[in-house]
């Protein structure tokens, strides 16, 4: 594995860039840190700073405090509509002008690369975009007008499903929750067929979806991570690009396929 900074691109990720039929782009947090979404493992800000990320993102805890959980994600849901997709993710939605194929799989609950123009993009752990009925599976509108934060720790209740009664839950697979068969299996079918996997903005840490570059590098394919450290996947990776992915990723997009000089 050879880490490098973004002033020295290898010249061989150029010619791999180019070369590629099938760019595969896996993309964590850290690809929407530069919009001001903090990341998963960072300190979660404000009202949320006494709270463990990983705790509160269970079924457990959603049965167990269905306000506390509703209210947090509608307050994430709240950070996502104030925030604008960033440099990395222009430059994700443009190299799909410049490939034969790209096939975006993100482990992030944000529309900021739809936002950004990216199409079809496969999200391994839900959206925020798409609430269910926690007991009937029914989706539910979201909540009409922009979210409320829950000033000083009230309450938000959830909605109540229209067809059984039950609780709205997010559109989101929480830990100890299996993924949508059919996702994981479209996202495994592109990692085995890609000729280069770009993995952005992830440690790395969360199964099953941190088998992606493993399973690209074993069908032979180039694997690059975009990282401003060290990550789980360093091992997985062909190189290592050390940065922030807003700066990263619109340099390589150029560097490969220079725009008209005007
Ligand atoms: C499951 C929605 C079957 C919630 C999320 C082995 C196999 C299967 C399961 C497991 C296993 N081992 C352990 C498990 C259980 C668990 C798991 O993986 N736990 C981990 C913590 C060890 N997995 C599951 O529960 C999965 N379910 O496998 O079903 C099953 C069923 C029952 C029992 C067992 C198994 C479900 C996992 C999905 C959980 N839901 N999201 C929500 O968002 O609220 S995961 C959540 O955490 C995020 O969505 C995200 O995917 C993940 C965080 O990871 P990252 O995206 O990488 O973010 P992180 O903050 O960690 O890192 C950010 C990176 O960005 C950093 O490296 C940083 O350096 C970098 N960065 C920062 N700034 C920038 C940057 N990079 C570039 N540019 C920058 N500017
Ligand atoms: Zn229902």
């Amino acid at each position: 594995m050879d880490s490098r900074d973004i002033a020295s691109t290898p010249p061989e990720l150029i010619t791999a860039l180019k070369a590629a039929a099938h760019v595969l782009v896996f993309t964590g947090a850290g690809v929407s840190a530069e919009s001001g979404i903090p990341t998963f493992r960072d300190a979660l800000t404000g009202l949320w700073s006494r709270f463990d990320a990983e705790a509160l993102a269970t079924p457990e805890a959603f049965l167990k405090d269905p306000e506390l959980v509703w209210g947090w994600y509608e307050w994430r849901r709240m950070q996502v509509l104030r925030s604008l997709p960033n440099p990395a993710h222009t430059a994700v939605a443009d190299l799909a002008r410049k490939v034969p194929e790209l096939t975006v799989v993100t482990q992030n609950v944000d529309d900021l690369h739809e936002r950004a123009g990216s199409d079809r993009v496969m999200h391994l752990h839900g959206s925020l975009q798409r609430p269910r009925c926690f007991d009937c599976g029914q989706s539910h509108p979201l909540p009409p007008g922009p979210p409320r934060e829950p000033e000083g720790g009230r309450r938000l209740h959830p909605p109540l499903c229209t067809h059984c009664g039950g609780l709205v839950r997010p559109g989101i697979v929480w830990f100890g929750e299996s993924l949508p068969e059919d996702v994981i299996a479209a996202a495994f079918a592109a990692a085995r067929a890609c000729d280069l996997l770009i993995a952005i903005g992830t440690s790395g840490l969360v199964q099953p979806a941190a088998r992606l570059p493993w399973l690209a590098r074993q069908a032979g394919a180039t694997v690059v991570q975009v990282n401003p450290t060290a990550t789980a996947l360093d091992d997985d990776c062909t190189w290592s690009l050390r940065g922030a992915a807003g700066v990263i990723m619109p340099r390589l997009i150029e560097t490969a396929f220079p725009s008209a000089r005007c």
